[in-house]
């Protein structure tokens, strides 16, 4: 393997912490997003081009998409390790309330543009016998009110993950899905259209994960020998776990 990774949705959340970190490790990342000043700032935080390399493209635009994974440099062209971390959860209402163009964006960001990210560089992994680290969500398979369509994204990509290992063993890439709970970032307020009393009721007195949480369980799974695949890693907060199935009964009873 090659030290060079690439971490999708580095501008905020879990991708900047796992870039930090895996900079600190000695890695060279390209580091992907949107939003280019974030990815400049990160340039910049972290000791400048030898080390990081920005890539500004949209995952749901597969012609942008091709034709920024086409134009890195060596020595960041070396890829062996994938993260595909960028992704959103847009609205918590019941399905019957959410609206389509939410649904779609979920589905064209978290399913269509992982793919299509992971297709273009299975190349590049395969030489380097690498690895692909999918961030899928609890919600892949705790379902709960209003994770309707989020939740099946997720689902979508535990599954792709799992499969992806079927095909890829025999050429020692290795593929492992990480299923975060409850965490600590942008991802609330994207998903309430930047309600900050949603983000602060979500998380106070819950002490969630970190992005740093996520970022170390990252520098693990990359630091194990080539012979050890971690399949699916879930974690939660310690304050969160299961609660009884709900049961909705008639009016009156
Ligand atoms: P953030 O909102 O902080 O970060 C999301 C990242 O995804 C941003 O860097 C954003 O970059 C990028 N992104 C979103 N849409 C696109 C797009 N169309 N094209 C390119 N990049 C995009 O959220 P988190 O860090 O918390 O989430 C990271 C991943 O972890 C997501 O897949 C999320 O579903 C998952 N997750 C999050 C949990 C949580 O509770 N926070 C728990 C479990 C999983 P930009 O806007 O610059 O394009
Ligand atoms: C984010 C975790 O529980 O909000 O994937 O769906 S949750």
């Amino acid at each position: 393997m090659s030290h060079t990774a690439i971490v999708t949705g580095a501008t905020s959340g879990f991708g900047d912490a796992i870039t930090r970190r895996l900079v600190a490790e000695g890695w060279r990342v390209v580091a992907t997003g949107r939003r280019r000043d974030r990815l400049e700032a990160l340039v910049e935080a972290l000791g400048g081009p030898d080390r990081i390399h920005p890539l500004v493209f949209d995952v749901r635009d597969e012609a942008a998409t091709k034709a920024a994974l086409a134009s890195l440099p060596e020595p960041f062209a070396d890829v062996s390790v994938l993260v595909n971390n960028a992704g959103l959860a847009l609205g918590t209402g019941p399905a019957q309330d959410c609206d389509l163009a939410q649904w779609k964006q979920m589905i064209d960001t978290n399913v269509t543009g992982l793919v299509t990210v992971t297709r273009l560089l299975l190349d590049r992994l395969i030489a380097t016998r690498g690895m692909v680290i999918n961030l899928a969500s609890i919600a892949a398979t705790w379902p709960y009110p209003g994770s309707n369509v989020y939740g099946a994204t997720k689902s979508f990509v535990r599954q792709f993950s799992l499969s992806l290992r079927s095909d890829l063993s025999r050429h020692g890439v290795r593929v492992t899905s990480i299923e975060p709970g409850l965490a600590e970032s942008e991802f609330t307020l994207v998903r309430t259209g930047g309600d900050q009393a949603a983000y602060d009721a979500l998380y106070r007195g819950a002490d969630p994960l970190q992005p740093e949480d996520i970022a170390e369980t990252v520098r693990w799974v990359v630091s194990l020998p080539p012979h050890v695949n971690i399949n699916s890693v879930e974690i939660m907060p310690v304050s969160q776990s299961w609660g009884p199935l709900q049961v909705h009964r008639r009016t009156p009873v």
